[in-house]
Order: structure tokens, then sequence, then C-alpha cells
């Protein structure tokens, strides 16, 4: 529909104002809230999301797409909500105790909403115990985890070995990323999955969930 592709377009382009505009049309005009976000702004987040990993674009370009994406997901929370549009998963997301560095990690958040998850940011300096709590609290099933310092890296090791205690082993599954992180290191301290970037991490996340 000409419609939504204009709106997958102008959030490819970073206009929020035209895309909150564009998804209050397509409202206007009785489309389905979730043919607005699958085939509006998650298609053209995707399309971001791509042209990110292979390096056509940077980091400022996602974050200006992103905010158009949130310009447009203004109007359609309360309609998602109220129609019953299920989240592809829900997963909560944090940088690893003693690490303060998040700008990857909120891209990574930006990406995965963008995909149509339900995140739950837990923030910066995340304990095991409060990456826990929220799982619970939230009944998530995916935990994905930031670090930018070498020196915090094994503390994903030791969140791992606190969620079997917690009886949460199966149950949830682990991802984790940052620039310092490897596939090696992931496999070493059994993470379920490992991305080297935000687009990336979006095909990861789907993978252990179960969606394509
Ligand atoms: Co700091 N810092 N920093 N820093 N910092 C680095 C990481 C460092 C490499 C700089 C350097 O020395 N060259 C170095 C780490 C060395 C090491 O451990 N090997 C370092 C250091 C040493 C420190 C301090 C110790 C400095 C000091 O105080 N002496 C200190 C530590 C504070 C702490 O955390 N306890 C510190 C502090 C800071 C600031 C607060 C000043 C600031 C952070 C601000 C913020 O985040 N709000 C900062 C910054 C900005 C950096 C650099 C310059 C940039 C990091 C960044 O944002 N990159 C960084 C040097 C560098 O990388 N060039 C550096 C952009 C971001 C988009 O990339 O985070 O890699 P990145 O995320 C990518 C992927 O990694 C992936 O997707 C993202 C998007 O593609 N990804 C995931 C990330 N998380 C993921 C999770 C996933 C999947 C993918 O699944 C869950």
């Amino acid at each position: 529909m000409a419609l939504l592709q204009d709106i997958a377009e102008s959030l490819i382009k970073g206009q929020a104002p035209k895309v909150k505009e564009l998804v209050q049309k397509a409202v206007d005009e009785k489309i389905k809230p979730g043919d607005i976000l699958s085939q509006g702004l998650i298609a053209g987040m995707n399309t971001i999301g791509e042209r990110f990993k292979k390096n056509e674009i940077y980091v400022p370009e996602v974050l200006i797409a992103t905010r158009a994406m949130h310009a447009g997901m203004s109007v359609l929370k309360p309609l998602l909500a109220a129609s019953g549009v299920q989240p592809v998963g829900k997963i909560v997301i944090g940088t690893v105790k003693g690490d303060l560095h998040d700008i990857g990690k909120n891209l990574v958040c930006m990406m995965m909403e963008g995909a149509g998850f339900e995140v739950i940011d837990a923030g910066i300096d995340c304990s095991a115990d409060k990456f826990i709590g929220l799982l619970k609290e939230k009944d998530a099933s995916l935990l994905g985890m930031s670090a930018l310092l070498t020196t915090t890296m094994p503390s994903m090791k030791s969140t791992i070995e606190a969620l079997g205690n917690a009886g949460l082993k199966g149950k949830v599954k682990t991802m984790i990323g940052g620039a310092p992180v490897t596939q090696h290191y992931a496999d070493e301290i059994g993470a379920d999955g490992y991305a080297p970037d935000a687009a990336s991490a979006v095909d990861v996340a789907k993978k252990l969930v179960g969606v394509n």
C-alpha cells in the first residue's frame, strides 16, 4: 500500500514530523495498527538495520531514523495495546555491573523496538539480581547484556551462572554484545547468542525467540 510505503520511506529519511502525520493519516483511513507497524514503521527500520550492517549509514542516521520511529509509535502505541497486537518477544536488556557505557545498548534497544520486541531497558551498571528481578517481574524470555570494558565482561558469565541458580536456565535465553565481546567469548560462558552490532542483534534475538 502506497501510504505504508511512504511511512517506511519517511522513516528511513528520518523525517519524524512527517512519519507522525502519515501514521495518523493511516489510522484515520482505518488501516489496521498492526499493518501500519509491520509494513510501515518496522519495514523502514529493517532497511535502516540492513544499511547499518553494510556500513552504508552510521550511528547518527540510525538515531535520527529511530526518533522518527518513536514519533510514529506515539500515535500507534495506544491503538496497538487496544487491538491486542502481541510483541514479537519480551527482552530485558542492560549494561552489566560496573559498566556505564550505554550508547550501543541504547541503539540495540531501539532496533529491537523497531523490530516489534517489547524492550525492558534495565539501564547501566546492572547486577545479576537486578536482571533476574526484572526478568521475573516482566516474565521476559530473553536477556541482553552489553559490556564495553574488558574488566566488566566477566559479569556476563556470573550473571548467566546466577540465572541458572535462580532456576531460569532454559526459560530465559541470553545474548551478549559490546565492542570487546566476541562469539568465542559467548561460547565460552554459555551465552545463547552474540551479535556484533545492533542490526544483527535483532536477527539473533528473533532466532532465539523462534521468529523469522
Ligand atoms: Co569509555 N572506554 N570509559 N567512556 N569509551 C571505551 C570503551 C574504550 C575502548 C576507550 C579506549 O581506551 N580506547 C576503553 C575500554 C578499554 C577496555 O576495556 N578494553 C574505555 C575506558 C577505559 C573507559 C573508562 C575506564 C575511562 C576512565 O574513566 N579512565 C571509563 C569507564 C566507566 C565505566 O563504565 N565504569 C569510561 C567512560 C566513558 C564515558 C562515560 C566518558 C563514555 C560513555 C558514555 C555513555 O555510554 N553514555 C565513554 C565512551 C563514549 C567510550 C567510547 C569512546 C565510545 C563507546 C561507544 O559509545 N561506542 C569507547 C571507545 C570506542 O569504542 N571507540 C570507550 C559507540 C557504540 C555505538 O558502539 O557500544 O560498541 P558499541 O555498541 C555497538 C556494538 O558493540 C553492539 O551494537 C552497538 C551498535 O552497533 N552492541 C551490542 C553493544 N551492546 C550490545 C548488546 C548486544 C548486541 C550487540 O546484545 C545484547
